[in-house]
């Protein structure tokens, strides 16, 4: 990849996107191209097709898809796995058809079985059964990494598959029903500390453990990666390090500085019991994270003066 060459990010708004964007801009890379879901409707094949056509990036990073947290996952089971079929299917066939150079496309830790060993190591996809409320996206996901190596194999494409673990950072999404945990508690302590509320609602038990990665971490993995990894599989891309759901609303109690109660909501589902990743294939080639945890919500927190409900 040299700053010559054209590089379509797809999904630039999101939260992934917008910080691989940020950081080939940082690196030199300004020959980027990018298109709004309103532009282009990348589950529409003819459009992704006669977008490529006219654009022949030379690289592609991959990184648009209907995410959501785990109420969104099992709400709009249909959506997330349609959507991300078609996204997935519709850029790969293109990018092979128009003869993009390398594709990188990013998966999730969901992709693993509910019961995996943890630390999760790349060897455990499709060793056992998934975690039922992020299903369809789990396997439109696995879906997308099996047709990255089904092509390297058939037509000898350089495409590769990056699996993040949870991640927030700038353009996260903080609406309460839809989001993930991490913006969600941001959120809820913020204004409960506004309005001088006596309580924050935790959903679940607090038990269930997760691992966090900023965004502009992962891009810098994602970039890495382009650069140093071509193979079948994919690499996971985390810090190596998990807290408790509960840790991590009184983590983010803190940095607020809110002084109320943290109280449970046994009626919302709990999801994987854990999911840390295994980063010694990354390690192994040079790459670690940056930002800790505590620095990073930090950060997150002090960006947050655009949004309506701050
Ligand atoms: O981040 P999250 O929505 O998704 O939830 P997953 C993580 C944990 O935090 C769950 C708990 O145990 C939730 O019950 N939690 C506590 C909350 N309070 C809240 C809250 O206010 N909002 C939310 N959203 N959770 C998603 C998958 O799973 O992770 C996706 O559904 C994807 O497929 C993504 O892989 C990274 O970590 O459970």
């Amino acid at each position: 990849m040299n700053p010559d060459q054209k590089i379509y990010v797809a999904g630039h708004r999101g939260m992934v996107g917008s910080a691989l964007v940020r950081k080939l801009r940082s690196l030199g890379y300004e020959n980027i191209v990018t298109r709004t879901s309103r532009e282009l409707d990348l589950r529409q094949q003819e459009a992704v097709q006669d977008f490529f056509a006219d654009e022949r990036p030379d690289y592609v990073f991959l990184a648009a898809a209907k995410v959501g947290g785990i109420m969104a996952n099992n709400t709009y089971r249909g959506q997330f796995l349609y959507d991300n079929l078609m996204i997935e299917a519709n850029v790969i066939e293109a990018a092979r058809v128009h003869e993009v150079k390398k594709l990188q496309f990013l998966g999730s830790s969901c992709i693993y079985p509910k019961m995996a060993p943890q630390p999760l190591t790349e060897d455990a996809l499709l060793t056992g059964p998934l975690e039922p409320t992020n299903e369809p996206y789990a396997i439109a996901k696995i879906t997308g990494i099996k047709l990255c190596d089904a092509y390297r194999s058939e037509y000898g494409c350089d495409f590769i598959s990056v699996m993040p673990t949870n991640l927030y950072g700038p353009n996260d999404n903080y609406d309460l029903q839809s989001s993930h945990v991490l913006p969600a508690l941001i959120r809820k302590f913020h204004e409960a500390k506004k309005e001088n509320r006596p309580e924050v609602v935790m959903w679940g038990t607090g038990s269930p453990k997760r691992e966090f990665l900023h965004a502009d971490d992962l891009a810098d993995a994602c970039v890495f990666l382009m650069q140093n990894f071509s193979d079948y599989g994919f690499v996971n891309v985390g810090t190596g390090e998990d807290l408790s759901i509960l840790s991590l609303a009184e983590t983010i109690k803190e940095v607020v500085g809110y002084e109320g109660k943290i109280t449970k909501d046994p009626t919302k589902p709990d999801g994987t019991p854990r999911k840390l990743m295994n980063v010694d294939k990354l390690h192994a080639m040079g790459w670690h994270h940056r930002i800790d945890l505590r620095d990073g919500i930090e950060r997150v927190y002090a960006e947050l003066e655009d949004q309506d409900w701050y």
